[in-house]
């Protein structure tokens, strides 16, 4: 379905609550005649070795980026509108069949070598991690090996033979030569993994004592200035903050992770006595882990259209 220039235009100006529900109000297109970028939905969650859920990820994000960009002239606190500066289309999502991940594999590299070919930059929504294994397998064919640069709790580097799931793909990518140890970071790791495979790795307790400016410069340090492939698993953040996904680990020295609660009762503890339990989590938890989607989807779009202009 394409709904043409004109009605994404008057959509971005429409109530929040109505309307398609493309990424940012873009047009829903497979054509990709001028296009820049192209955001692409990959609802799978068969590579996941603990808790499903995540095929309904590219659905909950398109719905929640309809909330922001209303600003013609930039999102906060970007300098410019993405929009504006890249021809941005929703490619809508690449059907997967439940229960056969190799079908998976196959749609997703068959229409990735697609668009790459066609000179088109992709955002991809999941997904479980998993899905970064044809990802990158296709990018990797476009423009040579790659350096990673890997948001996540887990390393997703191990080795478990020819196996593919959504903690392995890591292992494999280096494996295959698609992209480069030597020149990729993972950042935020808090599930021990002595096998670094020769990748740069900044745990979650150097990252939240180091000033950002310095992680910031030793990422470009480590990335320099050759082809770049960025992954976001959403478990990066503490899970107090996003649940809503696979293999939640908590970080140990946020001050606002598990270890706030225990500060808090001590201080409040001197003061007076405590009169009663905690109370309930409640069910509507996961909007805050919703709203983190929107800043971190547009984080990652203009991270994508920085490299394009
Ligand atoms: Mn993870």
């Amino acid at each position: 379905m394409d709904l043409g220039h004109d009605l994404t235009q008057a959509m971005a100006y429409a109530a929040d609550y109505a309307g398609e529900l493309s990424f940012g109000r873009r047009r829903y297109t497979r054509d990709l005649t001028g296009v820049d970028i192209a955001v692409v939905g990959i609802p799978f969650d068969a590579g996941t070795v603990n808790r499903p859920g995540a095929r309904f990820g590219p659905r909950a994000i398109r719905e929640q980026t309809t909330l922001v960009g209303c600003y013609p002239w930039a999102i906060y606190p970007w300098d410019f509108n993405v929009f504006e500066r890249c021809e941005v289309i929703d490619y809508s999502d690449i059907a997967t069949v439940a229960g056969y991940p190799d079908r998976m594999v196959e749609a997703v590299r068959t229409e990735m070598c697609r668009i790459l070919d066609a000179g088109v930059s992709v955002l991809s929504i999941g997904g479980d991690h998993m899905v970064a294994y044809p990802l990158l397998q296709a990018h990797a064919a476009t423009h040579g090996p790659l350096s990673l640069i890997h948001f996540d709790a887990h390393s997703d580097t191990w080795g478990m033979g020819d196996d593919l799931n959504h903690g392995t793909w890591g292992y494999l990518a280096a494996r295959e030569g698609w992209v480069d140890p030597e020149r990729s970071v993972q950042i935020g790791m808090r599930s021990p993994n002595p096998e670094t495979l020769g990748f740069t790795v900044i745990e979650a307790n150097p990252l939240l004592t180091a000033p950002m400016d310095a992680t910031v410069q030793q990422i470009r340090d480590v990335v320099g200035d050759g082809p770049a492939y960025l992954t976001f698993d959403i478990d990066f953040l503490d899970p107090a903050f996003a649940p809503g996904t696979g293999t939640p680990v908590w970080r140990p020295n946020d001050p606002s992770g598990p270890r706030a609660p225990a500060r808090t009762r001590r201080r409040e503890h001197c003061r007076r006595r405590p009169r009663g339990g905690r109370a309930a989590v409640r069910p509507c938890r996961n909007h805050g882990a919703r709203w983190r989607n929107v800043g971190l989807r547009h984080a990652l779009l203009a991270w994508v259209a920085r490299g394009i202009r």
